[in-house]
């Protein structure tokens, strides 16, 4: 499988400059790898997006997919994945899509450690809909609602998912490809639930390229393994401030996941009923 495979002939809508190319750039190479490599099958693979730009990324790659509805990316996801675990289900959701009105499902795949890979395409706006504010919208945003400017400050996506139990957590930037793509490994191969936001540039409504490439800079000597330094990392920039803002693999734990305990849980009722069901045979 070479990533030249990976491309479909739909016709690509997103606005030049537009900071989905990056990711679509940078998980297609992946994808095509991690088959050669023997890890992960393409056939295994599904993909999964919810409504809004980011969404079309399923349809600009050559491999199984499920278009959800908005805000219900990580659900979808979580009932293939479950239905049948040899797949490896990647979400592509935005940040109206998974912080607005899909958070809940965010926490619990967080909280249940669901093997899943989550990539947030977080432009900070509502890109389809043409330039509304989202959860991750910094204070004082000029938008279609908010002509006067937003009052509220945004949410920190990374301790949201750290505070809920998420095993990796990661933040990627789309003007970064080489970094996509090794983060983008490392999710897909990580066991339980991987989360990703990707500083993705809206350059129709959001252009923050410049602010972006004067305040980001890679994680270096980390040890993701490092719970307090983790949560210190992922405080060092609040989706507010002017940064600096690091990039790179925050935290990463191996945890038994959701399906584990899944089938623990299973063993231990079929257990139960057989104990049940012998205790009133003596009764009869
Ligand atoms: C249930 C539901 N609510 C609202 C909408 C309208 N809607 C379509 S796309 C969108 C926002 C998309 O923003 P985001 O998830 O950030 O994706 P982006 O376009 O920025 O990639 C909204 C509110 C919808 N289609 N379905
Ligand atoms: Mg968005």
């Amino acid at each position: 499988m070479k990533t030249k495979d990976l491309g479909t002939t739909a016709p690509n809508t997103w606005c030049p400059g537009c900071g989905n190319f990056a990711i679509l750039n940078a998980i297609k190479p992946v994808l095509a790898d991690l088959d050669e490599e023997g890890l992960v099958a393409i056939e295994n693979v599904v993909l999964v997006s919810g409504i809004g730009c980011h969404g079309k990324i399923a349809d600009y790659v050559n491999a199984n997919s499920f278009y959800a509805i908005h805000g219900r990316t990580i659900p979808v996801a979580t009932g293939i994945k479950l239905a049948n675990p040899d797949l490896n289900v990647i979400c592509f959701a935005g940040d109206g899509d998974a912080y607005a009105e899909g958070l809940d499902h965010l926490i619990f795949a967080a909280k249940r450690n669901i093997d899943i890979t989550t990539i947030i395409h977080d432009n900070r706006v509502y890109g389809l809909t043409t330039g509304q504010y989202t959860p991750t919208s910094p204070s004082g945003f000029l938008g279609r609602s908010t002509p006067a400017g937003l009052e509220v400050p945004p949410i920190n996506p990374l301790e949201i998912v750290f505070a809920s139990g998420g095993s990796f957590v990661a933040r990627g930037y789309s003007h970064g490809i080489e970094l996509l793509k090794d983060i983008f490994r490392e999710a897909i191969l990580h066991r339980g639930f991987s989360f990703v936001d990707v500083l993705q540039v809206c350059a129709t409504f959001f252009n923050l390229y410049d602010y972006y490439n004067e305040r980001v800079y890679t994680l270096e000597e980390h040890d993701p393994r490092d719970r307090d330094r983790a949560e210190e990392k992922m405080r060092e920039w609040d989706y507010n401030s002017d940064g600096p803002i690091p990039l790179g693999i925050f935290y990463r734990e191996d945890a038994s996941t959701f399906g584990d305990n899944f089938m623990k849980y299973n063993s231990k009722i079929t257990d139960l009923e057989g104990r049940i069901r012998g205790a009133l045979e003596g009764f009869l």
